[in-house]
């Protein structure tokens, strides 16, 4: 496609990213939490936001569908990065990676006996390596969504999420016990838009940068 196509998710990277565009003079026409469109025209002719699941973002700038985008670190770690250029760390959406376990439930204990943990949650990748690196035994769960039922359901002894304000830990009685990484989202790049169409995409680079600062 002719043009510059940026894939963003709605909500809160899409809000938090809107500075960032206005700083390289890329106004969305439509909001996509009130338009059903998925294709959104902005004001600047060669420039459109293509509006994707979160997790999706990395997977259409892969494949060149969206010459940029905007992705969580959770999700590019999962996702593994392949064909990306990762050139800037835009530093919103920000939370933490946490372990998270029912009050109650004594961790320490069973991490010190070598007890199999089961942890449910969305993040294989980080809670695999994380685990690893401690030389916990631990069967992983996968799950797409709403991890905090997972210890009071009985499915789980633990999950790994994200927290930003601790709210929704605290309204299920769950206790974050360990602090896995911190999380923000990135620039992405195709590699192969970014050497075709460089005049239009360092442009836009350098004003979002001007915008995170150093
Ligand atoms: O929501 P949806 O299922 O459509 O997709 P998504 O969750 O992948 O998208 P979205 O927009 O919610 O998240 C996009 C990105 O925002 C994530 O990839 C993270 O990098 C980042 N981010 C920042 C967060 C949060 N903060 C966050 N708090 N993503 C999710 N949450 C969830 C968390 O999973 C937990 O369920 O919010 C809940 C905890 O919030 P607190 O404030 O109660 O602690
Ligand atoms: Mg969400």
């Amino acid at each position: 496609m002719d043009g510059i196509t940026i894939a963003l998710s709605k909500g809160r990277i899409f809000e938090e990213t809107l500075p960032l565009l206005a700083a390289a003079g890329i106004e969305p026409l439509e909001n996509p939490d009130t338009s059903r469109k998925l294709i959104i025209p902005t004001t600047r002719d060669d420039v459109r936001v293509v509006i994707v699941r979160a997790t999706d973002a990395p997977t259409y700038v892969q494949y060149g569908a969206a010459d940029i985008g905007v992705a969580g670190k959770d999700v590019l770690l999962e996702h593994g990065g392949e064909g990306l250029y990762q050139p800037l760390d835009l530093k919103i959406a920000k939370c933490r990676m946490m372990v998270a376990i029912p009050a109650g439930f004594d961790y320490e204990n069973a991490v010190r006996q070598g007890a199999r943990l089961k942890v449910a949650t969305k993040y294989i990748n980080i809670a695999r390596e994380h685990f690893a690196a401690k030389g916990v035994h631990v069967d992983l769960i996968k799950l797409y969504g709403s991890m905090e039922l997972a210890p009071l359901a009985g499915l789980a002894d633990a999950i790994v999420d994200l927290v930003s304000t601790g709210s929704t830990l605290k309204a299920n009685n769950l206790i974050a016990v360990e602090h896995i990484m911190d999380i923000s989202s990135r620039l992405i790049v195709n590699q192969a838009a970014l050497k075709l169409k460089r005049e239009m995409i360092v442009p836009i680079l350098d004003a979002f940068a001007s915008v995170v600062g150093p």
